[in-house]
């Protein structure tokens, strides 16, 4: 009972079209997926951090080196298979969340796999199916954004997240309002306001927004609780929230009404569910948010998605939303009402087409313990 050897595989694949936040335009995305194999069975995980550190300070590299260096010799010198006794073990490093991620998340795929459960039945999932929402990215004109609604509407998504910054922010939500007056709506700064444009984003509160995400900066709990106190919109904290620390804080400090889970940015599936379980107690509903992963990284997102406080529609989109071919089988897609199905089969209950992988892959590393 032990993992036998450990894999990272370092993939790049092409958007359908290209993603543009407040941080900038990007076409494609490098990410790594983790293997961990035992007894004939492999989890799988995937670690979101992306080429640049914009969103987060992690990339690809620094994700390579700290398991590298750090979290796979851990595991192996300490024989650690057990998701929580990682993650108890992890604890001791500072940091590099989407690294660690991961990882743990390739052990729950192992554990439920040789339990023969799903991963949302181990979690305590409650959900078969979950509402999906599509994130849509700044556009090249207002008009390219109003196609681009109308047709992601026609495709059943139940929501749509706008992303705004200065200058595409009021503007695109009076023309969204015009155009589909009753659509559920929410908006995404990636922090790009700072506390100068306070009276600026409360003009947000005329729109009938489901929530305003993560208008300031991720250390500025601060700004936030102030916005949050004039405006009557909900408020939702993404990059802010770094675990159950920062969550708390947030909370207390009534910074936001809203929290956006993602698995990567709190460091595992151990800190998400321990952010789950607080707000839950505490009244404030959750969503799963995303990053653009492959259907590896999506399919872990959805057994997430699956437990009771997550209350509103996800950035949980189908697999071709983002790619024109996805490295699961089966790929992930909408039914009829705009919902996602939470796989069945055991672990993350989707299988990954191998030499599709093999196909993406521009480096390897193979890990074993005591070499
Ligand atoms: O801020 O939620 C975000 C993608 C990459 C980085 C940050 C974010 C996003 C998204 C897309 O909004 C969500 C998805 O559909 O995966
Ligand atoms: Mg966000």
């Amino acid at each position: 009972m032990s993992i036998e050897r450990i894999e990272l595989c370092l993939l790049k694949m092409f958007y359908v079209h290209y993603f543009e936040t407040s941080l900038g335009r990007e076409k494609e995305r490098e990410f790594i997926l983790v293997k961990v194999f035992s007894e004939g069975i492999i989890g799988y995980g995937e670690v979101v951090a992306s080429q640049a550190p914009l969103y987060s300070y992690e990339t690809v590299t620094t994700a390579w080196h700290v398991l590298r260096d750090f979290f796979i010799p851990l595991l192996f010198e300490q024989q650690l298979e057990e998701p929580e006794k990682f993650a108890q073990a992890a604890s001791r490093y500072r940091g590099h969340p989407m690294a660690r991620a991961g990882l743990e998340l390739a052990l729950w795929d192992l554990k439920a796999k040789k339990m023969n459960l799903s991963l949302s039945q181990l979690y305590g999932g409650i959900y078969p199916k979950i509402p999906a929402g599509v994130s849509v990215g700044i556009q090249d004109s207002v008009s390219d954004l109003v196609h681009r609604v109308e047709d992601f509407r026609k495709q059943g998504y139940q929501r749509v997240k706008l992303k705004i910054k200065p200058g595409w922010d009021i503007n695109i939500c009076q023309e969204m309002r015009k155009q589909f007056p009753n659509l559920k709506l929410q908006v995404d700064a990636n922090g790009a306001y700072d506390r100068a444009h306070m009276e600026h984003l409360l003009q947000l509160d005329e729109f009938n927004l489901l929530l305003v995400e993560q208008p300031f900066p991720p250390f500025d709990l601060w700004d936030h609780s102030l916005l949050q106190s004039k405006m009557s919109t909900d408020l939702c904290l993404d990059e802010s929230i770094i675990g159950f620390l920062s969550t708390r804080s947030a909370v207390e400090m009534g910074s936001c009404r809203v929290i956006n889970i993602k698995v990567g940015r709190v460091g595992g599936i151990v800190e998400a569910r321990k952010i789950h379980d607080y707000c839950q107690h505490q009244g404030i509903p959750v969503w799963c948010g995303g990053m653009l992963e492959s259907g590896i990284g999506r399919a872990h997102n959805l057994h997430l998605a699956s437990l009771p406080n997550f209350k509103l529609p996800h950035d949980l989109s189908a697999s071709r939303r983002y790619y024109a071919e996805d490295i699961i089988d089966p790929e992930i897609t909408l039914d009829e009402e705009g919902m996602i199905r939470v796989p069945q089969g055991p672990g993350i209950g989707v299988t990954p087409r191998e030499k599709m992988i093999d196909g993406f892959t521009l480096k390897r590393e193979i890990f074993q313990p005591g070499k």
